[in-house]
């Protein structure tokens, strides 16, 4: 597969803290994605919002983050099909990864859902950045050891339908200083003097991380959702960073992901390769018996004798 993005996209990611990519993925690997929308938010009958946009701001303020916001969000494994659960392992997002942090292995820490409906919360936020619930400290200078955090695009996602705004590491430079993290309320106006918008297409890809100053915006458009996946990759080992625990209950629906993913695609969950020690004779057998369905012939194929 040939790759779906360019060497000046990784570095338009290093030097400004984001970069958007057009059609990353395609209209067949979105749409099944957004029928399982359907049946994780069944509950919420055609999924309209309340219709009227929601503003609790004050007049002149910019807004700000609130339990509201963050409703509608489900995590890996999904009790859907697999296409919303391999979406965070595709082949390229696992490459561009490893391009963006230049290293050789990355693991996948965070991916989940999120809906949201006009009209169910004002959206609109401050300037922020996003490493207080990824990190007990801060993000790091070197880039190895950052992150790499995605936003899937499964609906065009325009700005009255609450399209991210963010500004430029160059802009926060002259904002706030070089490598400045915290945004105070007298510098958010300026700051939106600079935002830019990640308003694009369905199957589009924003690659940002941690250190990145950005908002959510409002959605003003009668009876509008936005549908979109967060998926978050560091490199392997990198116990700075984490947001997930995968293994938290093993009644989740993992055999989804173990029965449909390849070798590659379970390393960066920290299933080892075949070939790797950890697999024998008895780890494979009892991994086996806990997942029947799990194709693991290479592995076996792989074991040394
Ligand atoms: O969903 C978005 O567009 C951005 C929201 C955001 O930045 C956040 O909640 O941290
Ligand atoms: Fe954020």
């Amino acid at each position: 597969m040939s790759n779906r993005f360019i060497h000046a996209q990784v570095e338009e990611w290093r030097e400004t803290g984001f970069v958007i990519i057009p059609d990353f993925f395609t209209e067949a690997e979105i749409a099944p994605i957004r029928e399982d929308f359907a049946t994780l938010y069944s509950d919420r009958g055609q999924g309209d919002g309340v219709g009227a946009e929601r503003n609790f701001k004050k007049e002149g303020e910019i807004g700000a983050s609130h339990p509201k916001q963050f409703m509608n969000f489900d995590q890996m494994p999904y009790g859907a099909s697999p296409a919303i659960n391999l979406i965070s392992l595709h082949p390229q997002l696992i490459e561009f990864s490893k391009a963006l942090l230049g290293v050789r292995e990355v693991h996948c820490y965070q991916s989940h859902t999120w809906l949201k409906y006009t009209g169910e919360a004002d959206y609109d936020q401050a300037f922020h950045c996003d490493f207080g619930n990824h990190t007990l400290t801060v993000p790091s200078e070197q880039v190895a050891q950052r992150t790499v955090d995605f936003v899937i695009y499964l609906c065009d996602v325009e700005d009255d339908l609450g399209a991210l705004h963010y500004v430029t590491k160059q802009d926060v430079a002259d904002v706030l200083g070089p490598g400045e993290l915290i945004a105070p309320p007298d510098k958010q106006l300026e700051l939106k003097s600079r935002e830019r918008s990640a308003a694009a297409r369905s199957g589009a890809l924003v690659a940002h991380s941690i250190d990145t100053l950005h908002r959510g915006t409002n959605l003003t458009r009668p009876r509008g959702k936005r549908l979109t996946m967060t998926v978050g990759y560091k490199a392997r080992g990198n116990e700075m960073i984490g947001f997930h625990v995968w293994q938290f209950s093993p009644q989740r629906p993992w055999h989804t992901i173990l029965n449909n993913a390849s070798p590659e695609q379970l390393e960066v969950l920290g299933i080892p390769l075949p070939g790797d020690g950890f697999w024998t004779e008895k780890s494979l057998s009892l991994t086996q018996a806990r997942w029947p369905d799990w194709d693991m012939s290479a592995y076996r194929k792989s074991l040394k004798t």
